[in-house]
């Protein structure tokens, strides 16, 4: 029944966003114009819209909003910049300039993001033109790092703990250049018509060209960084696709990128050391909608392996059915997962194994055994150095006890290697030459810099997404609450004996799920302001989807929720199992695969919880 609405609405007239799309000119619309006009700091509403696929999206500083209303002034209108970073790599280079852009435009912060990105807020629309010409000319992008496109293309960020996971990173960012959008809008707008990165270029003096990919379009085997003579857009077409569209690759036995929250995922399948292709899982997410049970978050589900020269084309295949067949009526139903749910994961199977004209193979074994970064330092296949440094939240700023910021500037000024950003919002000082590993350690020891071994390990599972003030979706506090709820439950759990347990603990301001909570073991998104939805139940290695437990709960509840779950957890757990794993099987909640399931299991958990009752 519920079903049938949800098909039924893709026949219904196309909706807004769709026409402003089309009648953009490739992303155009009135761009220059809007940022222009000096009487306002925001823009018009369809450049609202546009300006995402450009990475930027309009905002205005919610702790204000009340008291700007009352002095009959305009919102406080900003924007946040995205830039996109494949794999999440920067070289020191470019963090310096990203740093000093913080430093100038951005209120002296930046964050690292749950898509291996950094992102600036509070740039007024004055200086927007500015940053983002500064991003290009440390060779970086922000085009298409929001929009109704291909967006950041995740995949573990060490590549030098193995060859494959080098060969991997290089898929990562072929993918990333491969579905690039080829519109000039970007460069017409920002760079006055100049052409400033080819990554390809650069690149290719470091790496060699991996092997050309059969059956892929001639046109976009052009550069990198989607520039092209002449205006098509020869996968998306000119109303791009019908939302944002996410593609992470995993590396097994780590599941750091959540490989079963992408749209489309790869996992990287190794046989006698070699990669010998990756495993393919689509219809993944985690957004859902308060009250609509047609809306839930869903796990990708593998259909297939495929050879790695192959990567290429069947993402472009994939992209293509979202594109013809994703629901362009009602945009909270147009994520993939629904358009494959709405015909079944075989209907979409066959659908891709014609597009691509052979068929894909079937899915290989693989183990995951965490989602969470692994933290300190570890020697790369490359003899060079890596460590993984603690960042709360992805939150990089200078505190008067915890001078951040400047300690990664002052490592960024003398590091030879490179900046990783993980998809955990950490952040990782990578190929440390040997004679410059001591010097890092002083630098990291003299700012305070932190690989989170003094912090439970609770905190160190932990992610948030960045919510108030900045958010307009948000419901509730994210970064700004967690750390301090935190703090709460390691007493919790200093008392029940499980501070150094591993749990995956997550929290989003709203049921978008931007902090990926519906894969936690414990899990809370915002309902109002101090009042949260706690789910329980995900696993550690990311591949079970959690269950509301209980709901609109403020810290009382949660803490008076929480500890007995603590206690019977400490008491009565099996050898090695994880506290996602107690929660079904003590009963709390029940394991669910399958994201159509979720509403009724958690109707079922909240009428059996204590609290409920
Ligand atoms: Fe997100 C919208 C922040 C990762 C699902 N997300 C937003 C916006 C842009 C709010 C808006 O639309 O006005 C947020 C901006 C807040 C701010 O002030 O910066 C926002 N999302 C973020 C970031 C910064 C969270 C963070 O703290 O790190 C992450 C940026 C990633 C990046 O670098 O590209 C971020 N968002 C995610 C993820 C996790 C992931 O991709 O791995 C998800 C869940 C996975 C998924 O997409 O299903 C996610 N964001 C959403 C959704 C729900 C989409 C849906 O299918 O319903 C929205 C709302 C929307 O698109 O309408 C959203
Ligand atoms: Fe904003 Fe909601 Fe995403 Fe958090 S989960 S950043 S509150 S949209």
């Amino acid at each position: 029944m519920a079903q049938d609405r949800l098909s039924a609405s893709r026949n219904l007239p196309p909706s807004d966003v769709e026409k402003i799309k089309l009648e953009s000119n490739y992303l155009r619309g009135t761009i220059p114009e809007s940022l222009e006009d000096r009487i306002t700091g925001a823009v018009s509403a369809a450049d609202d819209r546009l300006l995402k696929f450009h990475g930027t999206y309009q905002q205005d500083d919610r702790d204000l909003r009340l008291e700007r209303e009352k002095q009959k002034l305009e919102p406080a209108y900003q924007f946040m910049v995205r830039v996109r970073a494949p794999g999440g790599i920067v070289t020191p280079q470019q963090y310096l300039v990203l740093d000093d852009l913080a430093q100038r435009y951005a209120g002296g912060t930046m964050r690292l993001t749950t898509r291996q990105s950094i992102q600036f807020h509070g740039v007024l629309k004055w200086n927007l033109k500015r940053t983002i010409r500064e991003v290009n000319e440390a060779l970086l992008t922000t085009l298409a790092a929001c929009g109704d496109v291909n967006r950041n293309v995740m995949c573990n960020p060490n590549p030098h703990q193995s060859e494959v996971h080098e060969e991997v990173y290089e898929w990562a960012k072929r993918l990333s250049e491969h579905l690039m959008p080829r519109t000039k809008a970007y460069y017409e707008i920002w760079l006055d018509g100049e052409k400033a990165v080819d990554s390809r270029d650069e690149d290719s003096v470091k790496h060699p060209r991996l092997p050309r990919t059969p059956g892929v379009a001639e046109s976009l085997e052009r550069k990198g960084g989607g520039y092209s003579d002449d205006e098509t857009e020869p996968v998306y077409g000119p109303t791009y696709l019908p939302r944002k569209f996410k593609i992470g690759i995993a590396v097994p036995p780590s599941n750091d990128v959540d490989v079963f929250s992408q749209d489309l995922g790869f996992i990287a399948i190794v046989e006698n050391g070699k990669l010998a292709g990756f495993n393919v899982a689509v219809g993944g997410g985690m957004g859902m909608t308060y009250g609509d049970p047609l809306t839930y978050p869903q796990l990708a589900r593998v259909i297939g392996f495929h050879r790695p020269e192959r990567i290429l084309e069947v993402a472009e295949k994939v992209v293509t059915i979202q594109r013809d067949y994703g629901n362009r009526a009602i945009r909270k139903y147009a994520r993939l997962k629904y358009t494959i749910d709405d015909r079944s994961v075989e209907w979409f199977r066959d659908e891709l194994n014609r597009r691509l004209g052979w068929e894909l193979e079937e899915p290989r074994p693989f183990r995951f055994e965490h989602n969470g970064d692994r933290y300190g330092w570890v020697k790369g296949s490359n003899g060079k150095w890596h460590l993984t440094l603690f960042i709360q939240n992805g939150r990089i700023r200078d505190w008067d006890d915890y001078p951040l910021m400047t300690g990664l500037r002052e490592i960024a000024k003398v590091h030879d290697g490179d900046f990783r950003l993980t998809p955990n919002q950490n952040l990782i000082i990578g190929n440390v030459s040997p004679r410059n590993k001591r010097k890092i350690e002083a630098l990291v020891r003299k700012y305070g810099l932190t690989d989170g071994r003094q912090h439970s390990a609770l905190r160190r599972n932990s992610i948030a997404c960045v919510a108030l003030p900045t958010c307009g979706l948000a419901m509730a506090d994210a970064e700004r609450y967690l750390p301090e709820l935190l703090d709460k439950l390691e007493g919790l759990l200093d008392e029940a004996g499980l501070r150094e347990e591993e749990i995956v603990i997550r929290m989003s301001g709203c049921p978008n799920g931007c902090a990926r909570p519906a894969l936690a073991e414990i899990a809370f998104t915002g309902k109002a302001p101090g009042k949260y939805n706690l789910y329980l139940g995900g696993s550690f290695t990311g591949d079970r989807l959690n269950v509301l437990y209980r709901e609109n709960i403020g810290e009382t509840e949660i803490l008076e929720t929480l500890a007995p779950i603590f206690r019977r957890y400490a008491a009565e757990r099996l050898p090695g199992e994880r506290f996602g794993d107690f929660v079904i099987r003590a009963g709390y909640v029940r394991e669910v695969r399958d994201g159509r399931e979720l509403h009724a299991a958690g109707q079922e958990a909240l009428a059996a919880s204590p609290g409920s009752r």
